[in-house]
């Protein structure tokens, strides 16, 4: 059992008020607890003379330099003080640090002293039997992380198994929830981290760093939501990206030519399955030397970039971060990356050299804003080209032939870089954030060859913040069921961790999934942010049509479903760059008060499997997705509608008083359920009573223009809104008011039900001239329709489940009244 160190218990401890928090001395331990807004602290501590240099790769200045008054509050056994939402206390024997709400009910507190061991540290919590974690990017394992350790650390982890750790990302950030009351917790440290979620001790958990400034973020809810909500804007929300990065993305490992890569993409056209993005890796150039191109397989990339472009096409090439070192080769990256001497270095200031995909490279320091402004430049031919997205891969980074498989931790950086301090840094502190900067550079340098369009960057390696600059997706999976069923609580976390735009690779990426593993994949990812199929090199192939036409007909008809979605999918993106909200979402985002006792619903067996694409649409897939037996599917409130019928799921049979088995659970703790037979052909999704969906007409690409009307469903019920929103997909002019923003709402009385149209906010035109009201949930004999007072009298139609009709939509709104016939 560690000792505490002896400094945190020095009984001669002094405090400082500070005007937002204060600061308290014992020996030469020095903690200080600043309050950036009401609900966000900020607990730094420094050993010795000095606290660390206050300057983030992570959180924004503007955050940081954030300040409110808080009122102290200090007694006989502690200091502390008071924010308009937080009461902090510290123990003046053992600086332990308790922090309350202004009910006095204790949302976090140390376990235990922090504790010092050379120049690392770790921070002890209590951890009470209720509470559950979240977040730390794509970690594998179930959602909650409670029960489980890992270990940040940025790595190439080919194949990883569900049991893997360290993965590609470092996000040392979390969220507690605990009876409906969220907390994050943001650890700014870019050294290798480690947190622990009571699997060494059960009531405690822990989180330390084995290097690097103590230097951490609580911020407080109570609703998860708000806690997402801060963490953005501690660390930025994610850029809108272009609208075709939500269409179908298509990719291998590699396609092999100019010739394949054409005839995969008409190939889509021709079996009509939208797609949007077709990907070129790595042996699309020359050697694998990134920046080049191997003329022989793909002799006209500008022409072939034209004939896909027609097609309506866009295409992502990939970009690695080493550069091949090959003096005196005419190789543009090399020679004027050294004349600008923007290589990381060795101990003894030659440039360090690793072997990866071009054989021995050497690798940028991202690290100095110069040389991602140098990094921003060798995009120009490829952008010249007409390629339209860049994928950052290989940047935790990975490196063959070294014994840790990456840069030697004594590689050196030179930090050159606004708001921090000139100076060397090593790469043990470098390597968690070497790869988002790497994205940065990419992101920031293709702004700067096109400042009118939206980038479009995958990267793979990241750290906190990383949103800023690029999509990610979940690297090297496999072709299993299992793999299937691990995307989702690993796109979930991501989501809780700032990255709103996220994919796993469709299908698998390591084998060759079965015809039936592979639809099943195209269902679940249909609604899942970032669609991309792609596979490692010497695997079958997997595109949509491979393994027949039966299932090539289930994928068409999920990806025509996303497609039709597009609108809501937008829309949802859209929030997310204001707000940081995910599109994809665990339940308890936004249901953290389904039960009475205010648990995760996630955490339930029978809802282990589900997740939400933003508040509306509920996924159900199997919770062991190749499973055959029926399964129970588990609701986070009382109404919910079937996606594919429109059918109200029927509410529990109430108890009958007379049956004889009085143990089985009713009432509030019990929202909703139902239970489902699985079909390798469908998968169970649910609409939320009261969502108002925007849908579109099938299109092949996001480039075509939808022919018809908007549909807006309708979905009867409580908080009946919904909203749309467009904008041309490509440029920034929505920044400049060419956007068009449509709130709708409804309500239901005794007459019947009365729906508002909003009108058209912003300047962007609208697809449509009219809408198609469909409305689900009414009963049978409302069907006199009134808009703006004037009764509608052509083309209603009566389905089984809804009635629906058209309007006109000016741009001026509608009030529509579905009245009960007489
Ligand atoms: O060492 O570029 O995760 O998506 O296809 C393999 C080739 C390098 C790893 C990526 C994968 C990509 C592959 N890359």
């Amino acid at each position: 059992m560690p000792q505490p160190d002896s400094r945190a218990l020095n009984p001669t401890s002094t405090v400082s008020p500070l005007v937002n928090g204060i600061e308290v001395q014992a020996g030469d331990l020095r903690e200080r607890i600043v309050a950036l807004r009401d609900d966000v602290l900020r607990v730094t501590y420094a050993r010795g003379t000095s606290f660390p240099e206050d300057a983030s790769w992570a959180v924004l200045a503007t955050a940081r330099h954030s300040a409110v008054p808080v009122t102290m509050e200090t007694n006989a056994d502690h200091f502390g003080f008071r924010t308009r939402a937080l009461a902090v206390e510290i123990d003046r024997s053992t600086l332990q640090l308790v922090v309350r709400d202004l009910s006095d009910a204790v949302l976090q507190q140390d376990a235990r002293p922090v504790r010092f061991d050379g120049d690392a540290f770790r921070v002890y919590k209590s951890m009470p039997r209720d509470e559950h974690y979240f977040g730390l990017g794509d970690k594998t394992g179930p959602l909650d992380r409670r029960n489980e350790a890992f270990t940040l650390w940025n790595t190439d982890a080919y194949r990883f198994q569900e049991s893997t750790d360290p993965l590609y990302k470092s996000i040392p950030y979390f969220m507690t929830f605990r009876a409906g009351t969220a907390l994050g917790v943001l650890l700014d440290d870019t050294w290798r981290t480690s947190f622990d979620f009571g699997k060494e001790s059960s009531d405690i958990y822990s989180f330390g760093a084995s290097a690097g400034p103590l230097d951490y973020y609580l911020f407080y809810g109570p609703a998860p939501r708000q806690v997402i909500e801060t963490y953005a804007w501690l660390t930025g929300t994610p850029p809108l990206p272009p609208l075709w990065a939500f269409g179908f993305q298509q990719s291998r490992y590699s396609y092999m030519s100019q010739s394949r890569v054409l005839q995969v993409a008409n190939r889509l056209r021709a079996d009509s399955i939208p797609a949007d993005a077709i990907y070129l890796d790595i042996d699309f150039q020359d050697r694998n030397r990134p920046f080049t191109v191997n003329r022989v397989a793909f002799p006209d990339i500008a022409g072939m970039v034209v004939q896909l472009k027609a097609i309506n096409f866009h295409v992502v090439a990939i970009t690695d971060l080493h550069i091949a070192n090959v003096p005196a080769h005419n190789y543009f990256p090399y020679d004027s990356g050294i004349a600008g001497d923007h290589f990381v270095k060795n101990p003894d200031g030659s440039v360090f050299t690793g072997r990866v995909w071009p054989g021995p490279s050497v690798f940028p320091d991202f690290t100095r804003q110069q040389t991602r402004a140098w990094w921003g430049t060798l995009y120009r031919d490829l952008h010249r080209d007409g390629i339209d997205g860049f994928w950052n891969d290989m940047n935790e980074p990975s490196v063959f032939d070294t014994p840790n498989l990456t840069m030697p931790e004594n590689a050196v950086h030179r930090i050159d870089e606004p708001g921090f301090a000139a100076r060397t840094a090593t790469h043990a502190e470098i390597h968690d954030v070497y790869g988002m900067e790497n994205s940065r550079a990419t992101f920031d340098g293709l702004l700067k060859l096109d400042p009118n369009s939206r980038p479009f960057v995958l990267t793979r390696a990241t750290y906190a913040g990383g949103q800023r600059y690029a999509a990610t997706w979940t690297g090297d999976n496999s072709s299993s069921w299992n793999h299937l069923r691990l995307a989702t609580p690993m796109l979930e976390n991501l989501g809780l961790s700032g990255f709103a735009f996220s994919g796993a690779d469709v299908g698998g990426y390591a084998g060759t999934p079965s015809p039936e593993l592979l639809t099943k994949w195209f269902e679940v990812a249909a609604f899942q942010p970032i669609d991309r199929d792609h596979t490692e090199k010497g695997t079958g192939d997997q595109e949509p049509w491979v393994g027949g036409s039966d299932q090539e007909a289930i994928r068409r008809r999920f990806i025509d479903t996303r497609y039709q979605l597009m609108p809501y999918l937008y829309t949802l993106a859209e929030e997310a760059s204001r707000t940081g909200l995910p599109m994809l979402r665990p339940l308890f985002l936004e249901f953290p008060d389904a039960f009475a006792d205010r648990h995760p619903i996630d955490i339930d067996n029978n809802a282990s499997g589900e997740f939400l694409l933003g508040a509306d649409l509920l996924i159900a897939p199997p919770p062991y997705l190749d499973e055959r037996d029926g399964y129970s599917i588990e609701f986070p409130s009382r109404d919910w509608y079937d996606f594919w019928t429109g059918a109200k799921i029927p509410a529990p049979a109430p108890p009958s008083p007379d049956t004889s088995s009085p143990s089985v659970p009713t009432g509030p703790s019990v929202p909703l359920s139902a239970r489902v037979t699985p079909d390798p052909a469908q998968l169970p999704v649910y609409v939320r009573a009261g969502s108002i969906l925007p849908i579109a007409p099938v299109t092949q690409s996001t480039n075509e223009i939808p022919r018809g009307a908007l549909t807006l469903r309708v979905y009867a019920g409580d908080n009946c809104t919904g909203e749309v929103y467009q904008d041309d997909g490509k440029t920034y002019a929505f920044q400049h008011g060419a956007y068009l923003r449509m709130k709708f709402n409804c309500q239901r009385d005794a007459e019947g039900m009365h729906l508002k149209i909003g009108s058209h906010e912003g300047s962007y035109p609208a697809w449509w001239k009219e809408i198609q009201v469909e409305i689900y949930g009414l009963s049978r004999d409302q069907d006199e329709i009134f808009v703006n007072s004037r009764r509608v009298s052509e083309r209603i139609e009566v389905k089984s489940h809804s009635l629906s009709f058209f309007i006109t939509d000016g741009g001026t709104g509608a009030n529509i009244d579905v009245l009960a016939g007489k």
